[in-house]
């Protein structure tokens, strides 16, 4: 019995004894990489129960339902409207019109300007063909018919496992805004519409932050008694409210997107920031500490720059990391999961990460989402932060982009780490295949469970 305990700590001795030579790091590395299963955090995907708007074998199509999905929604994405625009521009066809088009004529626009008549070279082009190689669809079809009939015959949830086992993801974080009627009329009418083991919820709060008056007046229409004017029983009635929500959705974290200018504290001048100041302050954190709950800031987006481009229309700017830092230090009791948009924030949030335990840089948000700026940023965050980051989120809106935001990202993480390790091999200290599954394990999924769990 003895002997047989040593045996088996010598071979595991002997194991980390041997190190990787460096002309394997990399297979070994995206090895590891490919088999690690993703928590993904930040998504905009939903249970079947939110009902789906796509043709599908169960006949059930809900106009107005929420879980996207399918070839039609994935050429349509608000990041390939920008594009086409980049090709055909308003003058040539107004935006009014494109938006009232169905979704089908959109698409097939979209498919004929970016991917037929133009090499589909951007970021979110080269999504698209990964996602339907990866489904076993060619990316060369001249017309979308071709792949419409693949689509219409799957079942939604069927697909939700498929394509959550291409992407290796376990975990689907939604993103549930409660200021969203659609979004809010049915979680009133379906106690149970997102309990699904796949996904989990988070409480998404932006009118409270980005426009507090109008909020209000949605929380009073809804019965609460709040005023514009943030007063004790006002902040009584968010806490009310927040909690309610957080219980009914089961939410894991609370969630706001802010814009370039957000500032804590708030300009003294400015009474609209300063009743945002005084819920988050109040409100927010207070009930985001008692629950143990991470509250995450997404900061740096310029909403609607563009109207006329709807989702399309937003823009990126320059954000003020210094707030971060603030808060991070004004409440020690909070946990604070940070993103920001510019390129030019990301040096300063991995120094101050540097500072505050309490603050967990994650992903490479929307306009970084591109290879170039997540081998540049993660890059960094290793050395400034070692394992202790998440380096990805997918912002999925459409359920297939899991396939080509996962893969390309891997695909990322893989050089970055190896390069990483052979830098460290340089030394003489050895790498071994338990080190790397190690920090995989944390990057895709151990950092965000073990915050939410701190
Ligand atoms: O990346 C996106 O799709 C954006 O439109 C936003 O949804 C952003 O990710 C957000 O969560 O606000
Ligand atoms: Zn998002």
């Amino acid at each position: 019995m003895i002997s047989n305990t040593l045996t088996k700590e010598s071979n595991a001795a002997a194991r980390a004894q041997t190190g990787i030579p460096a002309d394997q790091l990399k297979s070994v590395v995206a090895d590891v990489v490919s088999h690690q299963k993703i928590y993904d955090l930040h998504t905009h995907l939903y249970t079947p129960r939110f009902g789906t708007p796509v043709a599908n074998r169960t006949g059930k199509v809900d106009p107005s339902g929420l879980m996207l999905w399918g070839v039609e929604e994935l050429v349509t994405y608000h990041y390939l409207v920008a594009e086409v625009y980049r090709v055909v521009p308003a003058s040539e066809l107004p935006y009014e019109e494109f938006w009232k088009w169905p979704k089908s004529r959109q698409a097939d626009h979209i498919w004929k300007h970016l991917f037929v008549e133009n090499t589909p070279i951007s970021e979110a082009c080269r999504g698209v063909l990964t996602t339907l190689s990866k489904l076993g669809l060619d990316p060369n079809e001249k017309h979308l018919d071709a792949y419409r009939g693949f689509f219409a015959k799957q079942d939604p949830s069927e697909y939700i496992d498929k394509v959550m086992q291409l992407s290796n993801v376990h975990t689907i974080t939604m993103t549930n805004p409660v200021f969203d009627d659609n979004e809010r009329d049915r979680w009133l009418a379906d106690p149970n519409v997102g309990a699904d083991p796949r996904f989990k919820a988070v409480l998404r709060i932006d009118p409270l932050l980005r426009n507090f008056p109008q909020a209000a007046a949605k929380l009073s229409d809804w019965g609460y008694k709040v005023q514009s004017d943030p007063s004790a029983q006002t902040i009584d009635e968010v806490k009310r409210f927040l909690n309610q929500w957080l219980d009914r959705q089961q939410a894991i974290y609370m969630a706001v997107s802010l814009p370039p200018d957000f500032r804590y504290p708030a300009n003294q001048t400015d009474t609209l920031a300063l009743a945002g100041q005084t819920i988050l302050e109040k409100a927010i954190l207070p009930v985001c500490a008692e629950r143990k709950l991470p509250f995450a800031m997404m900061i740096g987006s310029s909403l609607r720059t563009q109207p006329a481009l709807r989702d399309a229309g937003d823009t990126s700017g320059l954000s003020d990391v210094t707030s971060v830092a603030r808060l991070c230090r004004d409440f020690p009791g909070n946990k604070f999961l940070v993103t920001m948009l510019s390129r030019e924030n990301q040096h300063e949030l991995c120094v101050t990460a540097r500072k505050f335990g309490n603050l967990m840089p994650f992903g490479c948000w929307w306009f970084l989402n591109n290879p170039s700026l997540i081998t540049e940023i993660t890059h960094m965050r290793f050395e400034l932060l070692g394992t202790s980051f998440i380096p990805q989120h997918s912002d999925a809106r459409i359920l297939d982009q899991l396939v080509y935001k996962w893969d390309h990202s891997r695909n990322v993480i893989i050089q970055v780490l190896t390069e990483m390790y052979l830098r460290i091999t340089q030394t003489g200290r050895r790498i071994t295949r338990e080190n790397i599954q190690h920090d995989v394990e944390k990057l895709l999924n151990g950092n965000f469970k073990a915050f939410l769990e701190q």
